[in-house]
């Protein structure tokens, strides 16, 4: 059996500030609007709240461009904001789980101005400089926000590296100077008191950019298991802490090597496989195919049965992707049904489940008209690349409506009121208008809303440790509809089972022929689901999870 860690029993709820709860009518959420909203997690169950960046930043990438560390973005409010917000956390049992941008800076952060200003500045190895090969860039390594990732600077006359936007550039870790700098940053938020990190990309912070290797570099683990000993070693602190990275391309020897514990390096990792299924190989996100169920069945399954060493996270939305109900659900008829089926298939299994602001409501993507009301700096370059390209709007807007990072950055919908209650004037990126209908206020005034669904999952995974450190045992797993497994623990049994789409089916459970077993329905997402002996009848997007004891004769 997995160590007893409380981040393998928690729930984590992520913010994206931004699109939070503005408490000051700038139409910016800031770290206020969080502290205001402290009782509803405590309300709701989480156990600790991962932040977006709200580091002081000239929000390219909103925030994920980070130009002071040890400070907060104005629009955000203050350190005494910060520092507020860890206290009155703590006050509550809640902790604060920090996102941390180690892989590149913003172009503004002082290391880059100083870096920039000429070739022996002791700044300059902070980051990756080339000279140009043939008048050119040094080779054809792209940024993941279209492009080239180099960037020419005429100061010097040589390009520096950007994967991500132009000012975004990369940290060149090979530097000793930039890891010790750089874990004085997490000493410095540790000694905050906040109590875990969300490591963005950090697999690529072993990069080899002469060789075009970005992702899981030679050294990346070197790299972490130094962080590891210079401050993520918490148990050896005495601070338990916990890590997550964000690694896009770990498969399960990878996940492994960051996630055992004795490899003294990450709690756990976000890797992407399941909420990829509908690209294409080979091709941009933009170019989507639809889901295949089987093929989702098989990489969560495989996750489940073969990342045993390590642990897993369990997710479907983040500020990058759209929203699961929209994604792979029905936002429509059935979005009530399928976003309860999506939290009960995610909360069964093993792993630490996270929560995306909003998901808990069942909130779906945006469709705007115009690529004017679009934010997010990648669906801009990628709409701007396209149309000179001579891609139609119309295919560029449909592929936007399916995956563009925006889907999951409206405001975070409160009240049926005035911008659903997220700001009292103008929101940076528009309101989703079925705010009148989708908002936490009808969804806490209504039992059987999606919201109250997730509260019960929450308080289930306390009550029962099956959910957390029990055996994960897939059934059906031919069926193109159907995602069901059990999970097992000691004595403990307990069955999870979804209908995945909008059509009524029949399945027989050999559990269920009320022999030796009594069968008792934990959580449904109907109100009145029934069984029969021997068969169970799910209706479109039904999902359930039963207890299920053995008879001792
Ligand atoms: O994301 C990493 C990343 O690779 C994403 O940009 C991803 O490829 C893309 O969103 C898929 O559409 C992290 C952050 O989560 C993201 O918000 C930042 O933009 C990015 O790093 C750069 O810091």
């Amino acid at each position: 059996m997995s160590e007893r860690r409380w981040w393998k029993e928690a729930v984590i709820y992520q913010i994206y500030p931004r699109s939070f709860n503005d408490s000051d009518g700038d139409g910016i959420g800031d770290i206020k609007g969080v502290t205001e909203k402290l009782d509803y997690f405590k309300w709701l169950g989480v156990d600790a709240l991962w932040l977006s960046p709200v580091y002081k930043s000239p929000n390219d990438d909103n925030g994920y461009d980070i130009s002071d560390y040890y400070d907060i973005m104005d629009e955000f409010g203050t350190m005494e904001d910060m520092d507020n917000l860890i206290a009155e956390a703590k006050k509550r049992g809640i902790k604060i789980i920090m996102d941390m941008v180690f892989n590149h800076t913003s172009d503004e952060h002082p290391w880059f101005i100083e870096s920039r200003k000429s070739k022996n500045n002791k700044y300059r190895d902070y980051y990756v400089w080339r000279d140009p090969v043939d008048g050119k860039e040094p080779n054809d390594m792209g940024s993941v926000f279209s492009g080239s990732a180099w960037q020419f600077d005429e100061k010097t006359g040589q390009y520096y590296l950007h994967v991500f936007s132009k000012k975004q550039p990369d940290l060149n870790w090979e530097n000793e100077k930039v890891r010790k700098d750089i874990a004085k940053i997490v000493e410095f938020w540790l000694d905050k008191g906040v109590e875990g990190f969300r490591l963005d990309v950090i697999e690529n912070i072993g990069k080899i950019p002469d060789d075009m290797i970005v992702a899981n570099g030679p050294k990346l683990h070197d790299y972490i298991h130094e962080l590891y000993e210079k401050g993520f070693d918490s148990l050896g602190t005495g601070k338990d802490i916990v890590t997550i990275g964000e690694c896009w391309s770990a498969n399960i020897d990878i996940a492994t090597q960051y996630t055992a514990p004795e490899n003294e390096e990450l709690s756990m990792v976000f890797q992407f496989e399941h909420v990829s299924l509908d690209e294409q190989k080979g091709k941009a996100k933009w170019d989507t195919k639809p889901l295949d169920l089987l093929e989702l069945k098989n990489v969560l399954f495989k996750w489940q049965l073969e990342h045993t060493k390590g642990w897993n996270t369990l997710f479907w939305d983040n500020h990058d992707l759209p929203r699961i109900v929209s994604h792979y659900g029905n936002d429509t008829t059935y979005r009530v049904e399928s976003a309860k089926m999506f939290a009960t298939l995610l909360h069964g299994m093993k792993g630490t489940p996270f929560i995306y602001q909003g998901e808990e409501i069942g909130m779906t993507n945006i469709k705007f008209d115009d690529i004017s009301d679009y934010r997010d700096i990648e669906t801009l370059n990628m709409y701007k690349e396209r149309m000179e390209q001579g891609y139609e709007v119309e295919d560029i807007m449909k592929s936007i409506y399916i995956k563009s990072r925006d889907n999951g950055r409206t405001p975070m919908q409160w009240t049926s009121g005035k911008n659903g209650g997220f700001t009292t004037s103008n929101p940076w990126l528009g309101v989703n208008p079925n705010y009148r209908d989708i908002n936490v206020e009808s969804e806490l005034a209504d039992e059987n809303s999606v919201l109250h669904h997730y509260k019960k999952l929450i308080s289930l995974r306390k009550e029962e440790k099956a959910f957390v450190y029990g055996d994960f045992r897939p059934i059906l797993v031919d069926d193109k509809e159907i995602v069901a497994y059990y999970r097992v623990y000691g004595k403990d049994k307990f069955l999870v089972i979804c209908n995945f789409y909008g059509r009524d089916r029949i399945i027989e459970i050999a559990d269920f022929d009320g022999t030796n077993v009594n069968v008792t329905e934990i959580i449904s997402n109907y109100c009145d689901s029934s069984t029969e002996l021997g068969k169970l009848k799910l209706r479109p997007y039904e999902s359930a999870i039963y207890k299920i004891d053995s008879i001792v004769q």
